[in-house]
């Protein structure tokens, strides 16, 4: 009813617009199209809203009813929001007082269930873990705080792979609370993740936006960006590491992740590494332009990373990111090939890292525990939650994996020592001083461009450094298909590829920038639909007025 009402006072606004514009009878059209929420953009939502034509609540209606009835094979949410229908009437009715607060205003935004969000308001935080259900932390994540701010909706809780994947050898995207989520481009295709769920559920319109970070924008034919440590908060998100932890957006249109970036980026002073970020933010939006790679020099690193006896990629990985250079020159920018890194063989073989975030893990994740309320599993540190798995086989351990290695390796970690900073800052060097740093320097450079798949994240992840990822293409028919897990496969066909341009600390603005010229030249995403029973058939048709 109130839906029914909103719409008509709209058309009448726009009808009344239109005339005194223009006096041609057939202009005066009213968009009654629909969008597609399989593909729907956040330009098209905030307008339809804007118009009355759907209202947040439709939204909200929606989402709930594409989890249920077609979100559920994929495993991708694992809770959702029992107050989400009521924050979105508050929020149609404040657009009709007031207006829209921002983009996001009124639309619905899944989180990955390690970022955490208010007990009361109905959902768990549990990174996946029956150790962490029904436990109640202090306070909204930052990131949570300004998506609220904004208006937006947190409409669920994202399945992921369990602790953001530091558990051990257990497949991507497998949670003991959400169980196997799977890839919506191959039936039981691998999600990728940590944010899976995330990934699955923008990839088929479940959401139109989720945070999460880069190898499942590769897998899920999206669009991720992974910030620069510190542009982003992580406070109140369940930790592995401060030194490479980062929340960014996945979204189906480089357009789409600049605006959830632009919302959720900024300083807090409850995450110290947000301090040292340049300041005010940037407009994300602002970088979008069809020209943006004219005169730019994009180098590729070929030396390990595009060595398939290296990396294991499929050949075809390559087949297409050639192609993919081809395009990037036709966008006026200078492909530099190859602009290796001088550290690409030492970076393969480095085992530092792990005793980076096995250190780090364990002090960060009982420093969480700590923060807690409330936990009624009584898991209050990680050797807890070592023996809260053993003794709970049915909840924790997923059919023939009991692997919980790394939170083992964690524990037998003893705090913060000279090999820890020796480790530490030999990952800097490699990441960005004698690696991604060195190369954009040695070449004049403006970005770094690699396909998804591979060692591609691990230089910006030890360095802390951005990666915007674009659909790039899609596995043949004839793929070699692999196993991912004992139920999971990678690669298989028709299922994504990514293309990740790379760049210094804060120079997500320009990353952005060349992403969209790429994807707009292209339009990748859509030469290629998830498989067909994945595909949800829910429309806002179905459900205005309801
Ligand atoms: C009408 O709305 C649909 C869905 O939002 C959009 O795709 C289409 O471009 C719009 N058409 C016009 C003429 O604005
Ligand atoms: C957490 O999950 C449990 C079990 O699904 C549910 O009963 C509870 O309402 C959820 N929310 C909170 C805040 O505990
Ligand atoms: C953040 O604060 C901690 C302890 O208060 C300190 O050890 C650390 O160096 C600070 N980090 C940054 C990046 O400022
Ligand atoms: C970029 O080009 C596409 C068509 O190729 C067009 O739809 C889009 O509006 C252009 N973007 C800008 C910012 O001009
Ligand atoms: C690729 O890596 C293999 C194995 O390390 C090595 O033998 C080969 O020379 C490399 N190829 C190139 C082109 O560097
Ligand atoms: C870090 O890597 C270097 C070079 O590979 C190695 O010599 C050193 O032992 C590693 N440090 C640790 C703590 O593993
Ligand atoms: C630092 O601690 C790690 C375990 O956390 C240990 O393996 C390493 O030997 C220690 N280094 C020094 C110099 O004590
Ligand atoms: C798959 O087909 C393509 C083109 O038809 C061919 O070039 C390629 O070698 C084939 N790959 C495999 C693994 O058979
Ligand atoms: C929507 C969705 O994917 N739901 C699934 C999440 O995981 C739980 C627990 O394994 C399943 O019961 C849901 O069907």
């Amino acid at each position: 009813m109130v839906n029914h009402f909103v719409g008509q006072l709209w058309v009448g606004f726009v009808l009344s617009l239109c005339l005194h514009f223009s006096t041609v009878a057939s202009e005066l059209l009213v968009n009654t199209t629909l969008p597609d929420l399989y593909e729907a953009s956040l330009t098209e939502l905030q307008a339809g809203l804007t118009a009355g034509q759907f209202t947040s609540v439709d939204l909200i209606t929606a989402s709930h009813l594409l989890f249920n009835l077609e979100g559920a094979a994929l495993r991708a949410v694992i809770e959702t929001n029992p107050s989400a229908l009521m924050e979105a009437a508050a929020l149609d009715k404040e657009r009709l007082l007031s207006g829209p607060r921002s983009a996001l205003h009124g639309i619905p935004v899944l989180v990955k269930d390690n970022i955490g969000t208010v007990a009361f308001e109905g959902m768990n935080t549990t990174a996946g873990s029956y150790s962490l259900l029904k436990s109640i932390v202090p306070e909204d994540s930052g990131v949570v705080k300004r998506l609220r701010k904004a208006g937006a909706i947190i409409l669920g809780k994202a399945n992921l792979s369990e602790w953001a994947h530091y558990r051990g050898n257990i497949a991507s995207g497998w949670s003991g609370r959400g169980g196997q989520s799977t890839n919506a481009y191959y039936p039981n295709g691998d999600p990728c993740g940590s944010s899976s769920g995330s990934a699955i559920a923008s990839s088929i319109g479940l959401t139109a936006v989720s945070l999460g970070i880069t190898c499942p924008a590769n897998q899920n034919n999206l669009v991720g960006i992974k910030p620069t440590v510190g542009l982003t908060s992580r406070a109140g998100v369940i930790p592995i590491s401060e030194h490479q932890d980062t929340v960014g957006p996945l979204a189906r249109s480089t357009t789409d992740a600049a605006i959830v970036l632009s919302i959720i980026a900024g300083k807090d002073p409850n995450d110290n590494f947000t301090l040292a970020q340049p300041y005010p933010v940037p407009d994300y939006t602002m970088a979008l332009s069809n020209s943006s790679l004219v005169g730019k020099r994009i180098g590729v690193p070929r030396s390990v990373f595009l060595n398939d006896s290296i990396t294991g990629n499929d050949p075809y990985v390559n087949v297409v990111f050639e192609q993919a250079l081809e395009v990037l020159q036709s966008l006026g920018a200078t492909i530099v090939d190859p602009a290796d890194l001088p550290s690409a063989y030492e970076i393969v073989a480095s085992n530092n890292e792990t005793v980076v975030l096995n250190t780090d893990f364990k002090i960060q994740l009982n420093a969480y525990f700590e923060s807690l309320l409330a936990n009624p599993s009584g898991v209050m540190s990680l050797e807890d939650l070592i023996m809260f798995d053993n003794a709970n086989p049915t909840l924790e351990e997923p059919t023939g994996y009991t692997d919980q290695s790394e939170l083992i390796g964690a524990e037998a970690t003893t705090g913060f020592n000279s090999s820890y900073y020796a480790s530490l800052a030999f990952d800097k060097e490699l990441g960005a001083t004698r690696g991604i740093d060195a190369a954009l320097e040695m070449y004049t450079l403006d970005a770094l461009v690699l396909p998804a798949p591979g060692y591609t994240t691990v230089p910006a992840a030890i360095a802390g450094y951005p990666i915007v990822t674009v659909p790039l293409g899609f596995y043949p028919e004839n793929v070699t298909i692999g196993s991912a897990g004992p139920n999971t496969y990678y690669p298989a066909p028709g299922m994504p590829i990514g293309l990740s341009f790379l760049g210094t600390a804060w120079s997500e603005y320009e990353l952005v920038g060349f992403a969209y010229a790429y994807e707009q030249k292209t339009q990748t995403r859509l030469q290629r639909l998830a498989y067909a029973s994945a595909i949800p058939t829910t429309q806002l048709v179905d459900v205005i007025g309801m």
